[in-house]
């Protein structure tokens, strides 16, 4: 691998566009295959008072119509906290919670059959938004907090204050594959082919549901047709319940979410409302900040403690804040239980100070971009982080430096003001926003992961790892880490499905950290095959030449070759090895395991050092607003990213567009609407607003700095995933800009997420 200058798509490039890439919906040849349905709450809040469900089971072609009654094991799904239960029991949480489940042998006959099953509910009054579930104390859990230097003092001695809300919406995760599950039964033992993160969750949920242990059931995840959060936990639900039907009929069951159904009764991104006071002085520097946010958890824990304390941990974003305080609460509300979605509360939390920066810039007439640079996190004195963390290896300066040379700022600045002066009902905003992404799981003991490298006698490589590929090219960076460490060409390497019986115990895909955690314990893997076969290189070596004797740490592995760093001229092909290796009885399989060193956080204190490392990234936005309807384009955007030493630069390319497109719907066009029981009227694309292609800004300039290898990580790369999610605010921001020039800066617009046409709209009429 002669990484980044090298072109390497991802492995199921050719696949995925010509439509041969196989995902759970796809597998048909299974014999005897049922279909699963799930009959779904319709109400946010209910007590069941009676379920029939006699009729349904009588009709031709129904094979199982179970209740929680039916569960031989528990009946309980909850992943960090047991508080979800699988099937309900005498009350209903949330529109979508499910009450039964239905086996038959096609969909229109587990449709008919449904329609046949009484419920009969006593409607109670729901809890939907923040402001209710905050008045009414309905609180999750105790509140967290992190703390650092002395606010009280710092607000005391401030030369001024501003204060302020700010609403945050949700978001659908809208992966293009529902969620979808097809268990196979097998003489008490069950195959799931399950479309989730975390496999080894799937695994030991299903077990449990089932009244088995883990060994009983293995999990198989080829691909999912896009994650992004929303199958960490969420994915386990349709395992469980296919689990169910399929122990009860001894038969293999699909279920298959239709884009409806999915929309309507899955977790999204978590909606925040938080408050904020920022003391700064009279050049905008930061002396305090006291922030309190509140998410809504939706119906139960889920990952929600995790999420808010990411969104507390990115409540600096990259500046440097002496004295702040944080304030995290999560309530529970009658929605679905809200999950994981890129960013995983970083963009949340972000928010907030990109609002406090942007206001105290207006406030004293000055650009923002200015004010940003004043408060990056700098040198001794200026790198520590409200949780302790110092900030090693800062690259905010080298970032700013080439995007403010590279985006041409501040002459497009002089432009777009003097577009503003010719112009009454366009206006054109400019923003530059800053991400530093804390890479690894916060709970910190998930920070592992395990590997089972084969060699087969050919010289062929089969990589297992505990990672799960839902797009973002992990399959095709461990392949590459795989040649490369052991010194051998791409077409010698394969990654095999994920499974539970070849790495067990394996973390969730997710927190970015995918290729770090599991790259590395390949690595581990192949250093064990490679010490083995140098000593049987090392033995043929000398036994062909005795005057230069060969030392096994002196055997290398390199295209497609084996030889003696001393000795160039000593050699054997890699394939030679093999099989010498197999005839000298050497074991060509081994696992690998990682765990990132010096990873902690303390949730009681609210310190630590959750994070190996941080990624980061700038962006320049330049949008057009028009003030007569409040729609708007993104004209230009720029993006410098610091990545390491990039595994892959198409990939990361990818991860970088995509990523920064995905948080631009979510700030901008991406609204939930609920009506007031609670349904979602949004619950398709005609009406629920992901961006298009023709939302992509006209002019788009990504730039993978190059030179700055990352130390410590696989191949010194660094994580890609998330952390251009949060570069759209450069967009949100440059949209606020845009209506502020409509009062010449003079005023603050009423501003929130999202920032659909309608509140520009109503933030302009508020500028008049
Ligand atoms: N990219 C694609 N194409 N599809 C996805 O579902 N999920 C994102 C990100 N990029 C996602 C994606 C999220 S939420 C995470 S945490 C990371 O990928 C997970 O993969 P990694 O750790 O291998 O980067
Ligand atoms: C980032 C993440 C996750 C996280 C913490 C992060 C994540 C996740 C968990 C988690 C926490 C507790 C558990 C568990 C998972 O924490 O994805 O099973 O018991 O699942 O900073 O992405
Ligand atoms: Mo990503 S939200 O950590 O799955």
């Amino acid at each position: 691998m002669k990484n980044s200058s090298e072109i390497i798509s991802h492995e199921s490039a050719f696949n995925h566009v010509s439509g041969r890439s196989v995902y759970i919906d796809d597998m048909q040849n299974v014999g005897n295959l049922l279909y699963g349905r799930i009959v779904f709450s319709p109400h946010a809040h209910a007590s069941i008072v009676s379920v029939d469900t006699s009729k349904a089971k009588k009709l031709k072609g129904v094979k199982a119509v179970l209740t929680y009654k039916d569960i031989p094991g528990s009946n309980n799904f909850g992943p960090v906290v047991h508080d979800e239960v699988c099937l309900a029991i005498d009350k209903v949480e949330f529109i979508g919670q499910a009450v039964c489940i239905i086996a038959a042998e096609s969909e229109e006959i587990c449709r008919a059959a449904e329609k046949l099953i009484a419920v009969e509910y006593d409607v109670l009054e729901p809890i939907l938004d923040l402001e209710t579930a905050i008045k009414k104390n309905n609180l999750l859990a105790p509140q967290r907090k992190i703390e650092i230097g002395d606010i009280k003092s710092a607000f005391k001695k401030a030369e001024n204050i501003i204060e302020g809300t700010l609403q945050i919406g949700g978001q659908e995760h809208w992966y293009l594959e529902t969620h979808s599950c097809l268990c196979i039964p097998d003489e008490g033992h069950y195959k799931v082919f399950s479309s989730t993160q975390n496999p080894s969750e799937t695994q030991l949920l299903v077990a449990e549901v089932l009244g088995l242990q883990s060994h009983n059931v293995e999990v198989e995840v080829k691909r999912m047709g896009g994650g992004f959060g929303g199958k960490e936990t969420q994915g386990n639900h349709y395992a469980c319940w296919a689990a169910l039907l399929s122990n009860k009929t001894q038969q293999p069951v699909k279920i298959v979410l239709s884009r409806d159904d999915d929309q309507k009764t899955t977790g999204k991104r978590h909606p925040f409302l938080a408050h904020y006071k920022a003391a700064y002085d009279k050049i905008g520097i930061l002396k305090a900040v006291d922030v309190e946010l509140n998410c809504n958890a939706g119906s139960s824990t889920d990952l929600s403690m995790a999420i808010l304390e990411r969104a507390m941990l990115h409540a600096e974003n990259a500046y440097f804040v002496p004295n702040m305080r944080i304030i995290g609460r999560a309530y529970k509300t009658n929605l679905p239980s809200n999950t994981a979605y890129r960013g995983f509360g970083g963009p949340q939390g972000m928010a907030v100070i990109e609002t406090i920066i942007d206001r105290i810039a207006r406030k004293l007439g000055k650009d923002a971009t200015e004010i940003r640079f004043r408060n990056f996190y700098g040198e001794k004195d200026r790198n520590i982080t409200p949780y302790g963390q110092l900030i090693e290896r800062n690259r905010l300066k080298a970032v700013y430096e080439k995007i403010i040379r590279s985006s041409n700022y501040y002459n497009r600045r002089i432009e777009v003001d003097r577009f503003n002066t010719e112009n009454k009902y366009l206006k054109r905003g400019l923003a530059l926003t800053p991400v530093k992404f804390g890479i690894s799981f916060t709970t910190s003991f998930l920070n592992q992961a395990g590997a089972l490298v084969h060699i087969y006698k050919d010289g062929s490589v089969m990589v297992n790892h505990g990672g799960t590929e839902m797009g973002q090219g992990l399959h095709t960076k461990i392949s590459q880490i795989s040649a490369a460490e052991l010194g051998v060409s791409l077409d010698k390497i394969i990654v095999s499905p994920t499974n539970t019986s070849k790495v067990p115990n394996t973390s969730p895909t997710a927190a970015s950290s995918g290729t770090d955690i599991n790259g590395m314990a390949v690595k581990n893997a192949i250093e064990k095959l490679k010490n083995r076969l140098s000593q049987v290189a090392a033995e043929k070596l000398n036994s062909e030449n005795t005057d230069k004797k060969t030392k096994t740490e002196d055997v290398i592995f390199e295209n497609n070759m084996v030889f003696d760093k001393k000795n160039p001229q000593k050699k054997l092909s890699f394939d030679a090895l093999i099989s010498l290796a197999y005839i000298k009885q050497t074991s060509l399989s081994a696992t690998g395991y990682y765990k990132t060193p010096d990873v902690n956080f303390n949730r009681e204190t609210g310190t630590g050092k959750p994070f190996h490392y941080f990624s980061y990234a700038m962006s320049v936005s330049e949008v057009e607003v028009d003030m007569l309807t409040g729609s708007h384009k993104i004209l230009r955007s720029d993006i410098v990213f610091d990545i390491g030493d990039s595994l892959n630069k198409l990939i990361d390319l990818g991860q970088i567009e995509g990523g920064f497109i995905q948080g631009v719907g979510w700030c901008t066009t991406e609204e939930m609407k609920y009506d007031k029981k609670g349904n979602l009227l949004n619950h398709s694309p005609d009406t629920y607003k992901i961006p298009l292609a023709s939302d992509i800004p006209n002019d788009f300039r990504v730039t993978i700095m190059d030179g700055i290898p990352n130390p410590n990580t696989i191949r010194k790369s660094k994580a890609i995933g998330e952390p251009p999610f949060m570069l759209c605010f450069s967009v949100w921001l440059a949209i606020k800009d845009a209506i502020s020039a409509f009062a010449n800066h003079t005023k603050d617009p009423d501003f929130r997420i999202p920032a659909t046409n309608e509140h520009i709209l109503l933030a302009v009429e508020k500028m008049k």
